[in-house]
């Protein structure tokens, strides 16, 4: 079996402009399923552990008070290959960059801030998938 679990996090910026139901009806579009999902405003502890493979790195301290300054949605996704669809379905890091088409070309976008507001997080391999939905949803 190759079915997989994936979380996914719509960003502040796409839940204050009002994308959460976008990106969950791409998500359903392409035929994954929805297993958990809430809505919650992080805090800072919880992001340096969700993000601890970037400590050190210049945007590191943005990131988490990007990501901290208000409500996420927070969801765990399932589906044979569901980690790496999901990261074709969002699109490069970059909003500049990445591809129309995807999430992040679609509705993202550049606003000079120290931290790329990009819309939605996706796991990056089944090992990040197991511990961040540890992280978010500690029950599952
Ligand atoms: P990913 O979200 O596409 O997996 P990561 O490299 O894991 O990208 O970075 C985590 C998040 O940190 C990105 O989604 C983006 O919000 C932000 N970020 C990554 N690289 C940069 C950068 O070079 N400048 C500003 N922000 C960045
Ligand atoms: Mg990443």
């Amino acid at each position: 079996m190759t079915t997989e679990r994936s979380l996914v996090l719509v960003k502040p910026d796409g839940f204050a402009r009002g994308l959460t139901g976008e990106v969950l009806r791409r998500i359903e579009a392409k035929g994954y399923r929805l297993v958990a999902l809430q809505v919650l405003t992080p805090d800072l502890d919880r992001l340096h552990v969700h993000y601890e493979e970037h400590v050190g790195k210049p945007f590191f301290e943005p990131l988490c008070e990007f990501m901290s300054s208000g409500p996420v949605t927070a969801v765990v996704i399932e589906g044979e290959r569901c980690i790496e669809g999901f990261r074709a379905l969002a699109g490069a890091t970059d909003p500049t960059a990445a591809l129309p088409g995807t999430i992040r070309g679609d509705l993202g976008r550049d606003w000079g801030r120290k931290v790329q507001e990009n819309i939605v997080h996706g796991s990056d391999s089944p090992e990040s998938a197991a511990r961040e939905i540890g992280i978010w949803f500690p029950e599952l």
